[in-house]
């Protein structure tokens, strides 16, 4: 079993359908090496600040988290608008909704000694057995090269026909190995999980959800992030970020019902 993989150069089309059929999919090195210089320098503060806060059994005592990230790089934009992950987002979300948003943004760094993580769907935070179609999508971008050895994300492709993590074993998993600056894209029901960290160094990650815009978001941006936060973004991040109504009547702010609440 192996995750299909891409290079930038390659047709969205392709990497939809790849990531569609079999709910993940690789993209290689998308981006340049400043902007993961660039990222990695400015979580580090970060991680090192308030990263041990997000530990618990499910997320690791041996991984560092960050959240809110739009407040700490100005990279993270780039990730985030990245056209490869939006024309994907497009062709899966999209037609379920007006516009879809973020859901939760996240660095990950899993230190060395860090167990795998359980394998689960990203898209449990939601009632999804309700839905027909799929709800979110995730972006895991690679901040160091991914290797077996140093917790490349563990993903269990479709093709195996598992829903239940209990019925997974080893022969189900395949580790989204690839470069720094990569992308392993998955879908919101794909089980999937960080892996052990054996290495003697740190693996870093940026991973950003993108839900359907009528869903509440799985990271509360509007208490995250500061108005000025808000308003230090460009319009279409704002947006993405899920400053902006659902169409005419949800999430509307009575002095802005088209949702640029923060132009001003
Ligand atoms: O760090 C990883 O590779 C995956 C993390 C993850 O799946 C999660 O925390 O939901």
């Amino acid at each position: 079993m192996k995750i299909a993989r891409y290079q930038a150069h390659d047709h969205a089309d392709d990497i939809v359908s790849a990531l569609v059929n079999n709910g993940v999919v690789v993209v290689e090195t998308l981006l340049e090496e400043a902007v993961v210089a660039g990222l990695n320098t400015d979580l580090r503060a970060e991680f090192d600040r308030e990263g041990h806060l997000y530990q618990n059994s499910f997320n690791g005592h041996k991984t560092l988290r960050v959240g809110g990230l739009a407040k700490y790089s100005d990279h993270f934009a780039t990730l985030l608008m990245h056209p490869i992950v939006l024309a994907v987002a497009d062709a899966v979300l999209k037609p379920h909704c007006e516009v879809y948003q973020v859901g939760s943004t996240t660095a990950i760094e899993i230190l060395p000694g860090e167990a795998a993580q359980v394998l689960h769907a990203d898209d449990t935070c939601y009632p999804s057995h309700l839905l027909p179609f799929e709800a979110q999508i995730s972006a895991l971008w690679a901040l160091d090269d991914f290797t077996e050895e140093n917790g490349a994300t563990r993903v269990v492709p479709k093709e195996c026909e598992l829903t239940d993590p209990e019925q997974v074993g080893d022969e189900h998993i395949v580790q989204a190995v690839m470069p720094a600056g990569s992308v392993v894209l998955y879908l919101g029901s794909t089980l999937h999980g960080g892996g052990a960290n054996l290495s003697g160094g740190a693996r870093k990650a940026v991973v950003n959800t993108y839900c359907l815009g009528w869903l509440r978001q799985e990271e509360n941006q509007y208490l995250t992030l500061t108005r000025e936060d808000v308003s230090a973004q460009p319009e279409a991040v704002r947006r993405m970020l899920g400053f902006q109504a659902h169409g005419p009547y949800l999430g509307v702010w009575p002095e802005d019902p088209d949702g640029l609440w923060f132009e001003s």
